[in-house]
């Protein structure tokens, strides 16, 4: 089958079923989709699931819900989408954000280009035709010039390595495998497994529906509060008259969040001032706390010492039960230096007669029973287990495809001693192969960057098909200049001193209990000036042919 195209040379797309084949249908493939149209290349979406939306289809689990502002966080790029589409809260719930998905999806017509249920297993290059051909869980099998992935960075659940996992005769779920039926918890004794951002949402959200919950907390995480409510019909207005400086906004700060780092540092203020300073943004929406907090509470040790002092005192203040609040204070890290969960009444969850929290630092999991769960203390019995115990992030839905470069090398092999990418969109070897939210990219407000990286893209397949390229690949040397970057950007953050799925540890996946530099940690300004300056340049950094 040849593409359908008028400004290509015939010689780049004989023999190949496809112009472009983009892996995934979330908000990256999505918005991919709709640029390469414009373009008028032939492009396929496999997708795994039954419907667009990739995170907000799969995370259905109970208080699902955006912790960055639903405004700052929908598409910018159609001014009428915009209008058109009303948030109702400030923080969006999953059954909301996934109609929003749908609506973009029905509104442009992309379901016509996205074949759902389709896993793809492996992404193999052919050097001999510079194509790609690229092989779903049913077998079949179709070819490409350019390979897009848009796979997401947290997209590949993990449970727990637990003895007796599958023994469980009551239901267990996987937070980002929630079913679609809704789950009745009403009497039922749950457990949670996991206290990171998803199994704080869900705790605070089932406590009042479950007859008993047990939290099992392997480490204890700073939050703080989300303030969410429903936008009123003025606010509404106003947020719609306003698009245009709200993305103005997130394209000047460091994470693309409409909050921006106080340019004060924590000790150059009294401790009155900084101490009213914690207050007020302790009361306020969203991450204001996390991203527009004093300039160096993320890169220096006493400065985070003061705000994570500040949290730690108003979970004293909120939980009743003074050795239980002990608990939930983190101790082996400071507030931030993980992705800080925001939470809704998660604290005054506690005091709840129905709960109970088990330190697994004292009384770890010994095995999971065919009735419930046993620690090194006693056995309990439940009728629902809740695995909210994370993703292999990052390089883990890559390491799920079996993509081979050039000469048939092996992405996983390549990447063994963590990622290595050009601009954390391109490896050297692996030609024709562009990545959406990789490793090495700027994530922050995650639309943002998508939209960024994914006119990135377009503007280099444009470049490609202007110039009748069939060969587009990175040189070693930028390939091993950006990884060095971004490995040089880590040094003195404080979050790449602690593990978490952004530091690349995850215990349950084999080969990732060493911290690597996955994220790209610089400002988002400093990355899309320099990808920028690549596109201006002619893309002379790469390899064309
Ligand atoms: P996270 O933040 O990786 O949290 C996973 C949680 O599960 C965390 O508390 C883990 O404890 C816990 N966990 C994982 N495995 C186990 C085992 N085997 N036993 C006990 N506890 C375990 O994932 P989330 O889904 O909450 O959030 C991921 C991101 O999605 C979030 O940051 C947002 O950006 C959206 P640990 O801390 O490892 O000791």
């Amino acid at each position: 089958m040849a593409a359908q195209r008028q400004d290509t040379t015939p010689s780049q797309t004989a023999a190949l079923d496809y112009d472009v084949i983009v892996i995934g249908a979330g908000l990256s493939g999505m918005y991919q989709l709709y640029r390469l149209r414009e373009l008028g290349l032939k492009t396929r979406v496999f997708e795994a699931g039954t419907g667009v939306g990739g995170t907000w289809y799969w995370n259905r689990y109970p208080g699902a819900r955006f912790d960055s502002e639903s405004y700052s966080y929908g598409y910018s790029f159609s001014k009428e989408l915009l209008q058109e589409w009303e948030w109702s809260e400030h923080f969006a719930g999953q059954p909301e954000t996934l109609r929003y998905c749908n609506y973009v999806a029905d509104k442009f017509d992309l379901r016509r280009d996205i074949q759902f249920e389709s896993r793809v297993t492996a992404a193999i290059y052919q050097d001999e035709t510079r194509s790609w051909q690229v092989t779903l869980t049913s077998g079949a099998q179709y070819s490409c010039r350019f390979l897009i992935t848009a796979i997401g960075p947290l997209s590949t659940p993990t449970l727990p390595r637990i003895e007796g996992r599958d023994s469980f005769k009551g239901q267990s779920f996987h937070t980002a495998r929630w079913p679609k039926e809704k789950v009745d918890f009403a009497g039922k004794r749950v457990a949670v497994i996991g206290t990171g951002a998803t199994g704080i949402q869900t705790i605070q959200t089932i406590a009042s529906e479950v007859g008993h919950l047990t939290v099992f907390q392997r480490t204890a995480n700073w939050a703080a509060p989300l303030h969410n409510g429903k936008i009123d019909a003025a606010t509404q207005a106003k947020i719609k008259a306003s698009y245009p400086e709200i993305f103005a906004r997130c394209q000047e700060t460091f994470a693309c969040f409409i909050h921006t780092p106080d340019p004060r540092g924590a000790f150059e203020v009294s401790d009155a001032e900084r101490e009213a300073n914690y207050e007020k943004l302790y009361g306020e929406r969203g991450f204001g706390i996390w991203q527009g907090n004093f300039k160096d509470i993320l890169i220096d040790r006493k400065a985070n010492a003061t705000i994570s002092d500040f949290i730690a005192r108003k979970i004293r203040e909120r939980v009743k039960n003074p050795a239980v609040a002990e608990k939930l204070i983190p101790k082996n890290h400071g507030f931030g230096t993980r992705r800080v969960p925001l939470e809704t009444f998660y604290f005054e969850v506690y005091n709840q007669d129905n709960v109970e929290l088990v330190d697994l630092s004292e009384t770890p999991i010994e095995t999971i029973t065919p009735e419930g769960i046993r620690t090194s203390a006693r056995d309990f019995a439940f009728d629902i287990i809740i695995y909210a115990t994370g993703f292999d992030a990052i390089t883990g839905s890559f390491d799920a495809i079996d993509f081979r470069g050039s000469g048939g090398a092996r992405l996983k092999e390549k990447w063994k001693h963590g990622p290595e990418t050009y601009l954390g969109l391109m490896v050297d070897g692996f030609p024709n192969m562009m990545m959406l939210m990789g490793p090495h990219t700027a994530l922050g407000n995650i639309p943002r960057s998508i939209e960024y990286s994914v006119d990135w893209v377009t503007g280099l397949l444009r470049f490609a098909q202007a110039k009748g390229l069939t060969f587009l690949d990175a040189t070693p040397e930028g390939t091993a200049g950006w990884t060095d970057h971004v490995k040089a950007l880590g040094v003195g953050l404080l979050s790449n001193e602690v593990d978490s799925w952004m530091t690349g540890i995850n215990r349950n996946v084999e080969g990732k209990q060493t911290r690597i530099v996955a994220r790209y940690s610089g400002s988002a300004p400093a990355y899309r000036a320099r990808c920028d300056e690549v596109a201006a340049n002619g893309y002379a950094e790469l390899r064309l042919g």
